[in-house]
């Protein structure tokens, strides 16, 4: 079938609205037709030609939101009608990561997700013949796409498309990351480096569960107003305190009577490896946890003193929140229909597939905090 979607040709050029060419689902795999996507930060990385992983002709887009359309043989956990968010971290259930119980990284199409081809090997998008590459299992720039039965999470159909797409990466990433990763318990003290969209959720996250104080730290002070929308209760830039920027965390944070300081949890939302040491050295020594979120470009490395962790601090990652996405995603959708968590005042740019590339630009300036491309 003829689909519309935005070609990524290649490295450092823009995306090419056009017309491309999509197959039916096969076994296993679902015709999805995408009502609405969000443009996240790592579709810019891979265009921009810095991701080395990054395969060119290609349909990027991992946040998106639509409809199933028609279902391959063997498919029953959805049907034609459901609605469904796209999952870039899929969840297999029967795999040894997902049996587990201990991680969220299923392996079930791992191997072939990273390749660009869906689980058989081939792709299922082409351009007069040229076969195009997939993007992260989920390829949410075009009207249609097909995915594995196991890369859909089935929602309710009173929840709008061009909200909760933005659950299918940043506002999961967030309140998982303090729900599932770090398991912050009420009362708890926080720090969130990096106010961008994924830093504004982890906020969010930390007001939801119940942390009393909750610091967020940007270089842009624009980012003070919109750190207080979600929940945080104080500012630091820390180009204006005129001081290292780790002392002056653990001193706001001293509490008991030995007066030590730190943060019970800390949330690097920045991908700067220099930010992520900053995270785990306001950490509290003897319990507190640093969560790296941010995605480093390939070969960073990141350092601190063994002393840091001697001492009882503890550092971490998480993907996708450490969410398990058919189980917990429509959860999150719930949470947002029942206004447990807000997603309407992040979405500060809406728009046509056509303007995609102006919703890059407003994105790498910093100027949105979720553009959202409506079919
Ligand atoms: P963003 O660009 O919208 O936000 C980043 C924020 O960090 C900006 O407000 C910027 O001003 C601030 N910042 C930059 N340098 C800083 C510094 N030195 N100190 C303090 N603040 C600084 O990006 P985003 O969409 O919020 O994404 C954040 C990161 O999370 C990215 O690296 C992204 O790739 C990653 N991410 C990870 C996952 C995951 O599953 N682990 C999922 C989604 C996104
Ligand atoms: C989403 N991300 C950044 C902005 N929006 C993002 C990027 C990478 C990951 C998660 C979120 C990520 C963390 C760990 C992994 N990935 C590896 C998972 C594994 O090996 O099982 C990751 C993911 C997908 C892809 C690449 C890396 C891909 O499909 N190409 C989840
Ligand atoms: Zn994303």
């Amino acid at each position: 079938m003829d689909v519309r979607a935005a070609v990524a040709v290649g490295a450092g050029k823009p995306l090419e609205i056009t017309t491309v060419q999509l197959e039916g689902p096969k076994a296993g795999e679902v015709l999805i037709e995408i009502k609405a996507t969000g443009i996240c930060h790592t579709d810019w990385f891979t265009l921009s030609g810095e991701d080395p992983e990054g395969l060119f002709p290609a349909i990027l887009g991992h946040e998106g939101a639509g409809v199933v359309v028609e279902v391959g043989t063997g498919v029953t956990s959805v049907k034609p009608g459901d609605h469904v968010i796209p999952l870039y971290t899929p969840e297999c259930r029967q795999c040894p990561s997902c049996l587990s119980r201990k991680t969220n990284l299923c392996t079930a199409i791992r191997a072939t997700q990273g390749q660009g081809v869906m689980p058989d090997g081939t792709s299922r998008f082409s351009i007069g013949g040229q076969k195009l590459h997939h993007y992260m299992g989920t390829s949410t720039f075009a009207n249609y796409t097909v995915l594995p039965e196991i890369a859909v999470a089935k929602v309710r159909e009173d929840a709008p498309f061009d909200k909760i797409c933005y659950i299918g990466c940043g506002v999961t990433t967030g309140i998982g990351a303090v729900i599932n990763t770090a398991k912050v318990e009420a009362g708890a003290t926080a720090i969130v480096f990096g106010l961008g969209g994924i830093g504004l959720n982890v906020i969010q996250g930390l007001r939801l569960v119940g942390a009393d104080m909750i610091i967020g730290v940007d270089i842009n002070n624009d980012k003070k107003a919109w750190g207080e929308r979600f929940g945080m209760t104080h500012f630091v830039n820390p180009a204006e305190i005129g001081t290292d920027l780790v002392p002056y965390l653990v001193n706001m944070t001293k509490r008991g009577a030995d007066q030590i300081g730190g943060a019970d949890y800390t949330f690097d939302c920045t991908g700067n490896t220099k930010v992520m040491r900053q995270a785990l050295e306001a950490c509290h020594r003897g319990w507190g946890e640093s969560i790296v979120i941010g995605v480093a470009g390939a070969g960073q490395e990141i350092s601190t003193r063994p002393f840091q962790l001697v001492t009882g601090r503890s550092w971490r990652g998480t993907a996708f929140g450490g969410a398990r996405g058919r189980t917990d995603v429509p959860k999150i959708v719930d949470w947002y229909m029942d206004g447990k968590i807000e997603i309407d005042p992040m979405i500060t740019h809406v728009m046509p597939l056509e303007d995609i590339n102006k919703g890059f630009e407003l994105m790498h300036h910093g100027e949105s905090v979720r553009g959202v491309v409506v079919f």
